[in-house]
């Protein structure tokens, strides 16, 4: 065991798929414990993560290039009745994924058991992860993804900075089906929704994100009020747009002032969370495109805040913020 297995000491959760039933049958037939259902088997380790109430299940899979379970299994282990209860889950996993010299590379599935191309809050929660049970430095990493290699790194302050890599602008490769309006960029391209004319920006940052600062007759004077906005009704509608064939994350965003927003997200694959990270890079690229703030701005989500800068010099998004062990246990594979 790793010197950092008494952080990751008490079990909390096992045996899930027990129903009461077959708890009561197992007491009637004298097994030793009513919590013991799990077979060893098929029984895989997990994490719970959060940053900023964006909530991972975190499986240690880097000993095998094989996913220890299938996306039905995530959804079903997301579910906040029927499961562990998480937006998604993800896994650490060996490193040659993007490039040989990466050191783990990472897969997610969402909580509808969709597989996105990258999860910011998420890579923060693999660094923590893979930094308490490496235990020695360096705690700066080289993650592949399947948006390509993230770098994110653990500071002292236990605080995670993430090299995002460089936002994609170009409409086809977001993907959406905008005509370019600025410098190759969708950028205040109007968009029908709900019977109303939007404005967006379309970011990828790996995956599709849809930023807008509200309709077209209001996003510049006082925009989204994100205190009475209805999230759940405008969400599923931005997110299932046909003008984003691989589906879309929306961000609803309010400007504070040049170095501070608000925004409230809906994921897809997931529906409304408490944060974002891609979302969050995605919207200072936004905001700044459309001039409405700095490059380096703090967003605040309903979980927290995030800081995020888009540097000027190499076009690269770097953010930073929270990433936390909640409590672990062992789950079964169905
Ligand atoms: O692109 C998608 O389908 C997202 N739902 C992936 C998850 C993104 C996330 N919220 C983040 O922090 O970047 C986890």
């Amino acid at each position: 065991m790793s010197s950092a297995s008494a952080l990751f000491a008490p079990t909390s959760v096992r045996g899930l798929r027990g129903s009461p039933d077959r708890v009561v049958a197992r007491r009637r037939a004298g097994a030793r414990s009513s919590v013991a259902v799990t077979a060893a088997a098929d029984a895989v380790k997990f994490y719970k993560y959060q940053g900023l109430g964006n909530d991972f299940v975190l499986v240690d899979n880097r000993d095998s290039s094989e996913i220890k379970l299938s996306s039905e299994r995530c959804a079903q282990l997301c579910d906040r009745n029927f499961g562990i209860g998480a937006d998604g889950v993800i896994f650490a996993m060996p490193p040659g994924f993007v490039q040989a010299d990466e050191d783990y590379s990472m897969r997610m599935y969402n909580s509808d058991g969709t597989e996105p191309e990258m999860c910011g809050n998420g890579i923060r929660c693999l660094a923590n992860f893979v930094a308490k049970m490496d235990g020695a430095e360096p705690k700066a990493y080289k993650v592949g993804t399947l948006a390509g290699l993230i770098q994110p790194e653990v500071r002292a302050d236990g605080q995670v900075s993430v090299d995002m890599g460089e936002p994609v602008l170009d409409p086809p490769k977001v993907p959406c089906t905008f005509d370019a309006t600025q410098d190759g960029a969708a950028v205040r391209a109007k968009m029908e929704v709900d019977g109303e004319t939007w404005l967006v920006t379309a970011v990828s940052m790996g995956n599709p994100h849809c930023v807008t600062f509200g309709k077209e007759s209001k996003c510049d004077e006082g925009g989204i009020k994100l205190d009475e906005f209805a999230l759940s009704h405008y969400g599923p509608m931005f997110e299932k747009h046909p003008t984003f064939p691989a589906k879309t994350n929306t961000e609803f965003t309010e400007v504070v002032n040049r170095n501070y927003v608000k925004m409230h997200v809906w994921e897809r694959g997931a529906g409304a969370t408490l944060a974002c990270g891609t979302g969050a890079c995605a919207t200072v690229v936004a905001a700044v495109l459309e001039g409405r703030t700095e490059r380096k701005c703090t967003v605040e989500l309903p979980g927290g805040p995030l800081e995020i800068e888009w540097r000027e010099a190499d076009n690269r998004v770097i953010m930073t913020g929270p990433a936390e062990l909640v409590f672990d246990g062992t789950c079964t594979t169905a």
